[in-house]
């Protein structure tokens, strides 16, 4: 069976979702154990959910087919129409969810600038509302842990208990977009259950650094999950032998966390070559997993150039708005592939 992902040539540097399933996922994914997964018959996917909400500390927890539908059913589970979600103003949710927020739960997004993904706990508290005859209620605290557009900063877990603290007191719930809180674990050295105790939900991806081809999973009360299974149902994201893409996602489970560390390290490296170098502008202290975004300073250089020239390089990257770009890696570049990215950068940025 070839191992895709020893490939060389191309450094894809887009995202950690262009991993490619591992041989031992593959294999686990031909062997899988399959039902019914409407009915809850599949084995796979129950094991999943089982050993997903242990490892996170919940009762329960639900496969899905992607992030953006673990955030859209949580928040449809716990928002009613009107109410208000307050989250970070660059988040996942807000930014890159096509408005599921508003079109699909009815909910309005109260936006709060935060410092390398964290909202001020002042801000918070003075965002939420009580509910008045006239106000739209607080339905929600939405976290991002690691944040994306924050460079993949991590939320530390005294913040996340702070925020819980005061959400609880005001009765409001608190979901946590933990796409990558693995990531997040992993950079803190933190069992990710300890790291997210208190919130109310929590999701996160196995298609990213994980690997995994297909899928993620909110965690949460029994009750919840419950739910959220309808939202899942009525979003249609019922699946039916879903036990064949679950394998892959519990050797993702078992296999790929703790070889996070690595790429953390090479997103280190990585950012801290492009600090040096003129006509970058780049805060290393967000550099904390495995998202470098960095600011193009060179009137003459703007995101699409710079694409374009590594492209021709055989890196691919993305841009993260007009006068930004981002380099994610992963368990498919290695450290000799972002020393590539690196010298290219430099080659780059050297000619006029
Ligand atoms: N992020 C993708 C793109 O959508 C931007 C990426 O390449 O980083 N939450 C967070 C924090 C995410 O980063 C993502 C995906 C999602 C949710 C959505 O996951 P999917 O793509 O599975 O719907």
């Amino acid at each position: 069976m070839p191992d895709e992902s020893a490939r060389a040539e191309i450094v894809d540097l887009r995202s950690d979702t262009v991993t490619k399933p591992t041989p031992a996922m593959r294999r686990a994914m031909a062997e899988a154990e399959v039902g019914d997964d409407v009915f809850g018959e599949d084995p796979t996917v129950n094991r999943l959910q089982e050993e997903s909400a242990q490892r996170l500390g919940f009762e329960a927890a639900l496969y899905v087919p992607s992030g953006t539908m673990a955030n859209q059913a949580s928040i449809y589970t716990h928002v009613q129409r009107g109410d208000e979600v307050i989250l970070e103003a660059t988040s996942h949710v807000l930014a890159y969810e096509v408005g599921a927020l508003a079109s699909i739960s009815g909910a309005l997004a109260r936006p709060l600038r935060g410092v390398r993904g964290a909202m001020d706990l002042e801000e918070v508290a003075a965002a939420i509302r009580p509910g008045s005859l006239h106000e739209p209620p607080t339905g929600l605290i939405l976290l991002e842990n690691t944040h994306n557009n924050a460079s993949g900063a991590v939320l530390p877990r005294e913040h996340i208990a702070a925020v819980v603290e005061l959400a609880h007191r005001h009765g409001v719930p608190v979901h946590i977009d933990g796409a990558r809180i693995f990531n997040a674990a992993v950079a803190l050295n933190i069992v990710p259950a300890k790291l997210v105790a208190g919130a109310d939900s929590v999701c996160f991806c196995f298609s990213k650094g994980l690997c995994a081809p297909v899928g993620s999973v909110i965690c949460g009360s029994r009750e919840f999950i419950d739910h959220a299974r309808r939202a899942r149902k009525m979003l249609g994201g019922g699946m039916r032998q879903a036990g064949v893409i679950a394998a892959a996602a519990l050797v993702a489970l078992h296999e790929m966390v703790d070889r996070l560390a690595e790429d953390h390290q090479n997103a280190r490296l990585l950012a801290e070559a492009l600090a040096e170098m003129p006509g970058i502008q780049l805060d290393l202290e967000s550099i904390q997993t495995n998202i470098v975004i960095f600011g193009i300073t060179r009137e003459d250089l703007d995101p699409p150039a710079l694409i374009a020239r590594l492209k021709e390089r055989g890196i691919l990257c993305l841009a993260r708005g007009p006068r930004h770009l981002r380099f994610v890696t992963h368990h498919d570049v290695s450290r000799e592939g972002v020393l590539c990215a690196i010298e290219a950068m430099r080659e780059i940025l050297q000619t006029p």
